[in-house]
């Protein structure tokens, strides 16, 4: 299975992602998450990225295309993935589609998660309370959703051009929104 799970800052990515790659055994991969865990150790790439990410801007294409192309090429990924959070822009798509021609593998679905835009910024204003991400506070939030719109939100129309599409609503409980991602995987796999 070879998902890519799309959607607005505090849909719910990454909380289904992670559900969704323990029930069916493959990787979620997370640009986010990596480059957190990166900007946590000091290492080159998170001091290169620390500050793209805190002011809620997209960290550069290059950037972002190796550390997947890296990510991807590794043994648990052969057969099997979860993307959250990439790809983002355009560039991102058409560097995701050379990956993936190369390796000779093909995207199975692409799950965008839909949830209205006040309850994103309550979730998000509840994390920052719990885990105090620095990127969580309203004006951040605020300049993630533009750029989403912006660049990201678009790539719902390739996708659905090429039939990978499927739309979830992404509000409700999160066991209500693993449900309806886990009927399109069943619609998907028959
Ligand atoms: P991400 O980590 O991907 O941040 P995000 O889009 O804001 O998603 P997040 O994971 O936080 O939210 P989720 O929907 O899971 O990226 C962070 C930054 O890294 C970006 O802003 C950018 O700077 C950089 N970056 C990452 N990928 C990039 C790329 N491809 N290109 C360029 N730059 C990139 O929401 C989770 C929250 O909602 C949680 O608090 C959760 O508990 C809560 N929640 C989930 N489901 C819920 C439910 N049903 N009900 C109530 N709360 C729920």
């Amino acid at each position: 299975m070879r998902l890519i799970m799309l959607g607005p800052p505090g849909a719910g990515k990454g909380t289904q992602a992670a559900l969704v790659s323990a029930a069916h055994g493959v990787p979620a991969i997370s640009t986010g998450d990596i480059f957190r865990a990166n900007i946590k150790n000091e290492t080159p790439l998170g001091l290169q990225v620390k500050e793209i990410t805190a002011s809620g801007g997209y960290v550069p294409d290059e950037i972002t295309n190796a550390i997947v192309r890296d990510r991807l090429a590794q043994e648990d990924a052969a057969h099997g993935f979860l993307l959250d959070g990439y790809p983002r822009t355009t560039g991102q798509v058409a560097a995701l589609d050379e990956m993936l021609a190369e390796a000779g593998h093909a995207l199975d679905a692409v799950v965008e998660l839909t949830v209205d835009t006040d309850e994103v910024v309550g979730r998000l204003l509840a994390r920052a309370v719990e885990q105090g991400r620095a990127d969580d506070t309203e004006e951040v939030i605020r300049e993630r959703m533009r750029l989403y719109a912006e660049e990201t939100a678009p790539l719902a129309a390739v996708y659905r051009e090429r039939g990978l599409l499927h739309r979830v609503d992404g509000m409700g409980s999160v066991e209500e929104v693993t449900g309806r991602i886990e009927q399109v995987l069943g619609r998907v796999r028959d």
